[in-house]
Formats: structure tokens, C-alpha cells, sequence
């Protein structure tokens, strides 16, 4: 039996002697294969353009089990009925008692081919003939069928009419007329499917046939691979948060204005966050042109520093414009959240509920458990008349769908919040109070600026997403979960226990 290799060389060299291969289906029957391992080898020299195929239709008709009891019998059943009609005709029970079943499809098609009439004449029903003698066609046809001496085409009247009576079926396919192609040769060039510094140093890939890209391939399937843990619990935050109908915010800057980043939450350009010890500020582009900042918004936060307003005394400082140029890397996702609340007071306020989870930077000493950069969690929530209890009771419940369910709070200070509270929860496992978080709410110094409506505000808090990770995973040292010292066998290991009930 040949093989796929052999047929190829076939095909080639019978093309090259005789100029075609004139039908691939005589091919495989002389070569003893079946037609579809040769369609294989055709259709790869083809690809490669070795060979041009024209497509040849084929049918063949043949007789189905039914056809081939009537070829046993010797006559069609109407032939067979017709020949059982006495010169005065008979009854249909009669010819049925003569013939069985043949009798019922006999008188259809004897009926059909006008061989016969129902006479009512005599008041009982009788089959008279209509003729005197009547050819079998259709045995005849089947026969030719079976013997496969007939040539007939796939649309013969009346081959069709035996496929309809189930006696006869056609069988259609296709075959092969094969030319040279237009990178015809005796031998297959093996395509190249890498160029290499061979190639270009020595020139031969200008001689080369290059295998065309499959872009439509599959990859290759990974042999292995995790996510890494941060990731793995920003999923279980962000179904924590979206179960509580929170809806995240978009991060995707690292850079941010000091506008953005601290103006608007009214913190003073004086503030020691604000510093460079404390804060990375870009170089190129050092800033962005206060011209891009909302003008009137703009004028509303230097008022609000300067002088207050909406019950404040403000700092009594001269706001400078370029110290809210200057461009830095976030140093909280609060940012993200003063750009958001703007939106929403700028559009139309609605009560909305927030999340961000992502990377900010603190130009900060960094120590076991702290990188200069951390991935911050913080969610807010804006509607009408919230107060520190609806602060509170949010806290209760996002803190608990963490599993941390015994929670105390202790006042503190954030520029841009008041209250404020650091948010402690009792580890049983550590026998200890540990922070968990920081909380409060948007001051109005803050919130009015933005244009939200009088009696709006704004209850927000944040976390980490290390401090929780590294506590999961029974990691103690930051430096074994972030950064380019993480041994990579890391991401395989299994939390210790589970974030939430
Ligand atoms: O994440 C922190 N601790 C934490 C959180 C979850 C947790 O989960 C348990 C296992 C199940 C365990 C611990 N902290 C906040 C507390 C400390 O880790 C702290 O030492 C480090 N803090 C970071 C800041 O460090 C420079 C964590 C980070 C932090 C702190 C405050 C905020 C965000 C992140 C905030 C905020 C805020 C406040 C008001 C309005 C809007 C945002």
C-alpha cells in the first residue's frame, strides 16, 4: 500500500510524464488506496501550489435492498399485477389473495402507468386492463441498475422515479483533475519555517520558500501556569464589592496631576505628602498645564484653600497654580475618586457607589511590609444625607464578607476626611487587634467644589491588598510577594485560609 509520500511522488511524476493526472478517483483505485487519503496528499501539494486541482463531479447510481428483492422476483409488482388480470377483469381482494402485498404497490403504479381502470359498470368494483401488453421499465431499469450497464445521469427522469419508490439511490462525489502548479517540481522544497542568521549572513534565503504564517493555528496549550496571589484576591475583592453593588472605577493612570492628587481633596500645597520624600514626581513631563484643569473648578479649589467657604476658614495661603501642575505618580486611588465624583456632579448627580483596586506609588523607607508602591483598595459611596453610622454599618459589612468580624475604630487624621477613623479588627489567630484600614468622610471643603449638591455626601475608606494577601498565603515578607526578587515557585502556593465566611 503506498504511502502518503509515495502518492505524492506518484502524482509528480505522473504529471511531469504525462501532463495531468486526469482523474484522481482512477488514481486511487489503481494505486489500491482509499480516495480521501489521496485527497489528503492532493490537497497539500496544492497549498503549496506543486499542483492546480479542477474538481470533476461523480455520481453512480445504485439499488437499494428493496430494489434488489424486485430483481430477485423476475417483474416489477405492477407488471406482476397486471399480467394476474383475467381478460373480464378482477377484484382487488382477489388480486390481493393472488399477489400479497406486491397487489397494493402493483395496482399504484399499474394505475400510475395508465396499464389499468376501475370498471363500476357491473355495481362491483373490477380491474379491467387498459392495454393489451405493457413493457417493464422499471425491471428492466432496475436490472441495467444493478448490472451497472446503463450509463445514466444523475438527473435520468427515471432513475429519479425509482429513487422515489425507495428501489433505487444515487451516490454523488468528487474527484480530481490535477495540473502542474505554479511552484511545480519533481520534489517537494521543504518549506522553511525559520529564517535564521544562517540564512541572512549567507544570502540563502533569498532561495528559500518560506512556510506562509497559520495565523488561524492554535497556541500551543500552556504546560502549566497560575495567577499570582494579588491577583487571585483583587478577584475575590471585586466579587465582594460587586455583590454589594459597587462599581469600579477606571485606573488605568499611574500618572496623575497634584491637582487631581491633592488639590481637590483640599490638601495643602504645604503638606509634607506633598513633598518629594514622600511623593515620586516625574521629571518629563514635569507638569500639566493648569489650562487643562476645568477653569472654573479650578478657581473654586484656590478659593476654598485660600479662604474657605461652605462653613470652612480655608488654609490663608496664596494657592499656586504650578505647585498643582506638577505631575507625579498616585500616591492613593482617592485621586481616581475625585476624578469620579467631579464626573458625577459635572453630569447630573445620582447616588453612586465606587471601587478601585490598583497600583500607587509613596516615595516611603520600605521595610518587611512595605514597598515603595502598593496596590490600594478603597470604596465610596455618595448619596444624600449619608452620616458617619451609614459609614460605619458599610464597614461592618464589607469588613465581614472579609471574615473579620469583630471591628473597632479609632479617630484619626486625613486631610481629606472628617471625621476619620482607623478601622482595627481582632485576629484570633494572632491574639491581637490589627489595622485593618483607614475610613471617613469627604469633607465639604472637598465635595462642594465639585458642584455636588448641597446635604451630598460621601463615605469612603481604603486598605491594601498585600497586608490581606500576605496574611492569606502566609507570606511575612513583602519582598516574597511583589518585586523582581519573587521566586516564581511562589505563585503555586495555596492561601492557608480563606478571605471572607
Ligand atoms: O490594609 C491594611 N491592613 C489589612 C487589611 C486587610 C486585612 O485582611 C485580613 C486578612 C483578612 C488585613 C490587614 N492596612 C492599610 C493597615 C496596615 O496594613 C497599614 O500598616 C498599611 N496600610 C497602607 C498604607 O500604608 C502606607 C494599609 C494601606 C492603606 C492605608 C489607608 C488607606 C488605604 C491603604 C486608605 C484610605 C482612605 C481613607 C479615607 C477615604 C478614602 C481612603
Amino acid at each position: 500500500m503506498p504511502s502518503p509520500a509515495d502518492l505524492e511522488s506518484i502524482i509528480l511524476h505522473t504529471i511531469a510524464s504525462s501532463g495531468e493526472v486526469a482523474d484522481s478517483g482512477k488514481l486511487a483505485a489503481d494505486q489500491g488506496v482509499d480516495h480521501n487519503v489521496l485527497v489528503g496528499v492532493i490537497k497539500s501539494l496544492s497549498a503549496d501550489e506543486l499542483i492546480s486541482e479542477s474538481t470533476t463531479p461523480n455520481s453512480k447510481w445504485d439499488l437499494t435492498e428493496e430494489g434488489k428483492a424486485i430483481l430477485a422476483t423476475g417483474a416489477s409488482p405492477e407488471f406482476q399485477l397486471f399480467n394476474a388480470i383475467p381478460a373480464d377483469g378482477i377484484s382487488l381482494n382477489q388480486l390481493k389473495t393472488q399477489l400479497g402485498q406486491v397487489a397494493d404497490v402493483g395496482f399504484r403504479f399499474a394505475m400510475q402507468n395508465k396499464w389499468i381502470a376501475i370498471d363500476k359498470s357491473s355495481g362491483e368494483s373490477t380491474i379491467q386492463r387498459k392495454v393489451d401488453s405493457v413493457e417493464d421499465k422499471a425491471f428492466n431499469l432496475l436490472r441495467d441498475i444493478g448490472a451497472a450497464s446503463r450509463d445514466l445521469a444523475a438527473d435520468d427522469k427515471e432513475a429519479i422515479a425509482l429513487a422515489k419508490r425507495k428501489v433505487a439511490n444515487l451516490t454523488s462525489w468528487k474527484t480530481f483533475k490535477l495540473t502542474k502548479g505554479a511552484n511545480f517540481a519533481l520534489e517537494r522544497k521543504k518549506a522553511a519555517t525559520d529564517l535564521t542568521s544562517d540564512m541572512i549572513t549567507k544570502g540563502t534565503w533569498r532561495q528559500e520558500t518560506f512556510k506562509p504564517y497559520n495565523f488561524a493555528a492554535l497556541g500551543r496549550p500552556p504546560s502549566g501556569g497560575h495567577l499570582h496571589p494579588l491577583l487571585k484576591v483583587r478577584t475575590q475583592f471585586r466579587k465582594i464589592f460587586t455583590a454589594m453593588g459597587f462599581e469600579e472605577m477606571p485606573t488605568n493612570n499611574y500618572v496623575e496631576s497634584s491637582f487631581w492628587n491633592f488639590d481637590v481633596l483640599f490638601q495643602p500645597q504645604q503638606h509634607p505628602a506633598r513633598d518629594a520624600h514622600d511623593t515620586f514626581f516625574l521629571l518629563n513631563p514635569a507638569s500639566t498645564p493648569a489650562s487643562s484643569f476645568p477653569p472654573d473648578y479650578l478657581q473654586r479649589v484656590k478659593t476654598t484653600h485660600e479662604s474657605g467657604g461652605f462653613g470652612s476658614t480655608g488654609y490663608g495661603y496664596a494657592w499656586q497654580e504650578a505647585e498643582a501642575e506638577k505631575n507625579l505618580l498616585r500616591t492613593h486611588t482617592t485621586a481616581v475618586s475625585s476624578r469620579m465624583l467631579y464626573k458625577l456632579a459635572q453630569e447630573g448627580f445620582r447616588p453612586a457607589k465606587y471601587f478601585s483596586v490598583d497600583r500607587v506609588f509613596r516615595n516611603e523607607a520600605i521595610d518587611r511590609t512595605h514597598l515603595a508602591e502598593f496596590h490600594q483598595i478603597e470604596g465610596l459611596v455618595c448619596d444624600h444625607g449619608l452620616t458617619l453610622g451609614d459609614l460605619l454599618g458599610t464597614l461592618e459589612l464589607f469588613f465581614t464578607r472579609l471574615g473579620l468580624k469583630k471591628l473597632r475604630f479609632k479617630p484619626a487624621y486625613n486631610p481629606y476626611t472628617e471625621p476619620s477613623m482607623e478601622i482595627f479588627s481582632y485576629s484570633e489567630e494572632l491574639g491581637k487587634w490589627m489595622e485593618v484600614g483607614n475610613s471617613g468622610m469627604f469633607r465639604p471643603e472637598m465635595l462642594r467644589p465639585m458642584g455636588l449638591p448641597e446635604g451630598v455626601n460621601v463615605i469612603a475608606w481604603g486598605l491594601s491588598l498585600e497586608r490581606p494577601t500576605m496574611i492569606l498565603y502566609g507570606i511575612d515578607n513583602i519582598r516574597d510577594l511583589f518585586g523582581h526578587k519573587v521566586s516564581l515557585g511562589m505563585v503555586r502556593k495555596n492561601p492557608i485560609c480563606r478571605l471572607g465566611l
